[in-house]
């Protein structure tokens, strides 16, 4: 499928805010994927398709964690937790996507996880630094995303988890695990 179509998919999905969002992402990710020599279609559709679920019901997101056998962790943590894994569901049963590495873009791009790919911390940065993001510190980031993409990735992480213990939110344990991989790898 092409953008256009993809776009004219998720739409209708979507309040018009969070399709701009999108629309920023997928601009943020083709560039970071031209800078860091990931293929730019991918990183289109992966960007598209990230949120496609974030407004899906929570009980029938709970009953694709069930039949699908996700991670049952995944139950009881609402539609933020959800809405990577069960987005990463749909791109494949609906929009018959077959590339893992798209889909586990996806899938994790809420969380991070372990040993993330290229294309997976691609997704993950955009969505944060893309350009209708405003929060304190993103520009600190944006920059650091036009420099080293693993330096990016663990700021972003480090920020959300910031942010999470802030404003005394539980964290999931995938989003830890991810942390103490960006932090053993850094020197
Ligand atoms: O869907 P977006 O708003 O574009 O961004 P996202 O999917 O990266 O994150 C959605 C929300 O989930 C955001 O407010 C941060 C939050 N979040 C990320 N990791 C965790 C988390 N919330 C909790 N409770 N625990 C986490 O580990
Ligand atoms: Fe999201
Ligand atoms: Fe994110
Ligand atoms: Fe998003």
């Amino acid at each position: 499928m092409e953008r256009e179509q993809y776009l004219a998919a998720i739409k209708p999905r979507m309040p018009e805010k969070r399709y701009i969002h999108t629309i920023g992402v997928m601009e943020t990710a083709i560039d970071l994927a031209r800078m860091y020599g990931e293929d730019e279609k991918k990183a289109e559709t992966a960007a598209i398709l990230h949120d496609i679920a974030k407004y899906a019901e929570i009980e029938w997101m709970e009953q694709i964690v069930r039949t699908e056998k996700l991670d049952e962790r995944l139950i009881g943590w609402g539609s933020e937790l959800l809405h990577g894994p069960v987005g990463a569901y749909i791109a494949e049963s609906e929009f018959r996507i077959k590339d893992d590495e798209l889909l586990n873009a996806i899938r994790f791009h809420t969380t991070g996880r372990p040993n993330m790919s290229r294309l997976e911390k691609i997704i993950f940065v955009a969505d944060m630094i893309e350009p209708n993001r405003q929060f304190a510190g993103v520009d600190r980031l944006r920059k650091k995303a036009q420099k080293n993409l693993d330096k990016a990735m663990s700021a972003c992480v480090r920020h959300t988890l910031a942010f999470l213990i802030d404003t005394r939110q539980p964290i999931y344990p995938l989003s830890i695990e991810c942390y103490n991989d960006m932090m053993n790898r850094e020197d």
